[in-house]
């Protein structure tokens, strides 16, 4: 037997326990121990029946997934070789009973479907998120997931991804019993009943498998919604082939389908890049100058400096963490608007079924108001959501200094400025950090948490534990203008009016980015925005440009004719009451006419050479970041780009895309657009260094702390 399975005896029933910390993936060792584990008990004639668990905080979390990166890269041969293990737990004579506690996913619940019966603790999961690695269950699961759950909700659950609570398995037929109290010693109860009894193997279960007249529709009906839904991604419909597959073949037939399918998606480029984007999300928290087990303060209270639209957003994340915040403003008025707010969008999650009304009622008693900085004298942490100009935030620091206790986290979520300059108005910069939240903060997943030169290593480390609580995928990035997100994003912005004034249909523009995949285009992501923001914006920092450098300037002039994007009915497109966007004749008239005048020549552009100018004009400044140190690891600036700007998970995040196209190629691009366009597209040292070096962002590491300004 190997370590990392474990077997005990309970009198006439084998306890057989994974210990694989953190997760229990089923790494080379885990597969075989079990399946020793099994064969010893077929052999004792003490034991009657078995119990399967994992140890530590979870059962099995899947197959490993740095072995699926091994194989890929060629670091590995053979194949993952799960699928003949669950065989012999299946074969086995005497009753194997798994006992479920957090998670069973992947080939985590393929083990516990080949089990006879399944029990689990009431906050345990089971799931088949596969797909989000761009892969599809490959020990099984879509062979035997329908026979115990039926074939919708195996579509479901291969398709979406997204883990059930044990109640829903239970009455899906996933699982046989929910354990309150103590899960070994129930299983271990359940397994003396069944002991003695014939063990039910799932592969011959055939009772809801369905006809084929009822599966033909559901097949079709779960067809059309992927396509809709998930746009761009061949995973789920390649699921829904391995799950029609279980209901025409054999058992044996059908798994042989489904591990050929599995490798088909295994080695596509897509798997490759969302199991990057896997990894990079939870690399970002490994800071090399902070040690491992670093000092936190803990954080039980927060304030919150303004009731707009930033601050009841993460006065709602905070709640929702349960967390109570007290939100400061300059008025009454103020903030019962900013409460009212709060209460208007936490109404629209209880009409959705996100959340109940009881749990609202109780995030609502977490969140209290004041006017005066007396009320910030306990709290452990400050989130100052001001409105975003300098002189303002220096005030509110010099006001923080003085009525927050020794020991606060000072942070401000600024999305532009300069997080040094900020603290030192206070006496203790070390306590000042940036928190840049996205807006919908509440919705956004991604936190630009801002290192400036003297943020504590306490206070760095406390906000990114703080900000897997909030739910949130906390990046560090250094101090410089725009950070790391809105410092490659203005170019891209700016990249796309260039497009359009070039001769490309705004529409046509946003199209090749949503077409590659980008949630959103640019110009309809800045009407979403508002025009006049990135225009007050453009000119506050027109002195920093580079002098002779081109500027758009269609936009300009739409903002100031009062087209300010969806808040004014009209801005790229023009808005319905609804919100609804159209094409607009009237600004492609206006472009015509404000190009003609100002001698920009006109000419087709391709949605090749728009996706190439917005994606590559992201990557330069990406690579300019991460050699100026501004962000830590190519895997950072993706995990941003995936989580707070709409870049598709699929292709990794723009390093991992440059990666993949081959810097070598993504580098004459640059320097074939840098002649045609001039200084703007001067390449990255960096990339033309990697570029003539063979080499990828993926290579390049930093292994000193961030630069900041
Ligand atoms: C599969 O099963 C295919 C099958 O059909 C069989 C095919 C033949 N492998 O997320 P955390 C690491 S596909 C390797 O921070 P949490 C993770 O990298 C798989 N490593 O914790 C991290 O390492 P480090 C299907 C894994 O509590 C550490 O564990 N399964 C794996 O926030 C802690 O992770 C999935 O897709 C793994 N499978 O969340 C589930 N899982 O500390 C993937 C985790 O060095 N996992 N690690 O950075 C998850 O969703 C979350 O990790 C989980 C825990 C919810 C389990």
């Amino acid at each position: 037997m190997t370590d990392l399975v474990q077997y005990s005896k309970d009198n006439d029933v084998a306890v057989i326990t994974i210990n694989n910390p953190p997760v229990n993936a089923l790494s080379p060792g885990v597969p075989e121990g079990i399946a020793e584990a099994v064969e010893r008990i077929e052999k004792d004639p003490s034991v009657k029946a078995a119990v399967l668990i994992g140890g530590g905080r979870t059962f099995i979390a899947g197959a490993d997934i740095k072995e699926f990166v091994k194989l890929t890269s060629g670091g590995r041969r053979g194949d993952i070789g799960i699928a003949q293990y669950l065989l012999t737990i299946e074969n086995s004579r005497k009753p194997i009973v798994v006992a479920i506690h957090g998670n069973a996913l992947g080939g985590g619940l393929e083990v516990a479907q080949a089990c006879h019966y399944r029990v689990a603790s009431p906050d345990a999961k089971v799931g088949q998120p596969e797909v989000n690695l761009g892969i599809i269950p490959g020990a099984g699961g879509t062979q035997r997931l329908p026979r115990l759950a039926g074939i919708a909700k195996a579509i479901e659950m291969c398709t979406v991804g997204k883990p059930i609570k044990a109640a829903e398995a239970l009455e899906c037929g996933i699982v046989d019993r929910v354990i309150e109290g103590d899960l070994l010693a129930g299983a271990i109860a359940f397994a003396r009943e069944v002991a003695g009894k014939p063990a039910p193997k799932t592969r011959e279960r055939n009772e809801k498998l369905g006809t084929p007249e009822q599966n033909a529709l559901i097949f079709a009906a779960a067809r059309e919604t992927v396509r809709k839904k998930q746009r761009g991604l061949p995973a789920p419909l390649v699921a829904i082939d391995a799950i029609e597959a279980a209901t025409k073949l054999p058992f044996e037939k059908g798994c042989e389908e489904e591990k050929r399918l599995f490798y088909q998606c295994l080695y596509s480029d897509q798997s490759k890049a969302l199991i990057h984007v896997f990894f990079a999300e939870r690399e970002v928290s490994k800071i090399p100058d902070i040690p491992k087990e670093p000092q936190i303060i803990p954080v039980n209270s927060v304030a919150i400096v303004g009731a707009g639209t930033m601050g009841g957003g993460i006065a709602m994340v905070c709640a929702n963490a349960g967390i109570p915040v007290v939100i400061k403003d300059t008025d009454q008025g103020a903030l019962d608007r900013g409460l009212a707010t709060i209460q208007k969008n936490y109404a629209t999650s209880v009409k959705r079924g996100r959340f109940t009304q009881e749990y609202v009622d109780q995030r609502m008693k977490m969140i209290k108001t004041t006017l005066s900085y007396d009320d910030f004298a306990g709290a452990d942490m400050v989130i100052e959501a001001a409105f975003e100009g300098m002189a303002l935030k220096k005030e509110i620091f010099a006001e923080l200094d003085r009525a927050c206790k020794r020991g606060a986290i000072l942070s401000s979520n600024t999305s532009t400025l300069n997080i040094d300059e900020i603290a030192a108005t206070t006496s203790r910069p070390e306590a000042v950090i940036g928190m840049h939240f996205f807006s919908p903060a509440n919705v956004m997943r991604l936190l630009e948490i801002v290192r400036g030169k003297a943020s504590g290593k306490d206070v760095i480390a406390t906000c990114m534990q703080l900000s897997k609580k909030l739910g949130k995928v906390g990046v560090l990035v250094g101090n410089c203008r725009g950070f790391v997100g809105n410092r490659m994003f203005l170019p891209y912005i700016r990249e796309a009016q260039f497009l359009v004034e070039e001769g490309a249909a705004p529409e046509a523009v946003d199209k090749a980015f949503v077409d590659f995949g980008m949630a959103m285009g640019p110009l309809a992501v800045g009407d979403l925005g508002g025009l006049d923001i990135a225009y007050r914006i453009r000119k506050e920092f027109r002195h920093t440009e580079k002098p002779g450098a081109r500027q758009p300037f269609v936009e300009d002039r739409m903002v100031e004719m009062g087209r300010l994007g969806q808040k004014s009915g009209s801005g790229w497109y023009k808005y319905d009451a609804d919100r609804r966007a159209t094409p607009d004749p009237e600004i492609a008239a206006l472009v015509c006419k404000w190009t003609a005048d100002a001698n920009v020549p006109q000419r087709q552009i391709s949605a090749e050479e728009i996706v190439d100018r917005g994606i590559y004009t992201l990557v330069n400044e990406g690579a300019r970041i991460l050699e100026e140190g501004y962000a830590l690891r190519a895997g950072d600036i993706d995990t941003i780009y995936v989580n707070g700007y709409g870049f598709p998970a699929y292709r990794g995040g723009p390093m991992w895309y440059a990666d993949s196209v081959g810097l070598k190629k993504v580098y004459e691009r640059v320097s074939e657009f840098h002649k045609q366009h001039g200084m703007l597209w001067e390449p990255a040292p960096l990339l033309k260094k990697l570029a003539e070096s063979g080499k990828a962002f993926a290579d390049f590491q930093r292994e000193s702390a961030h630069a900041t300004d």
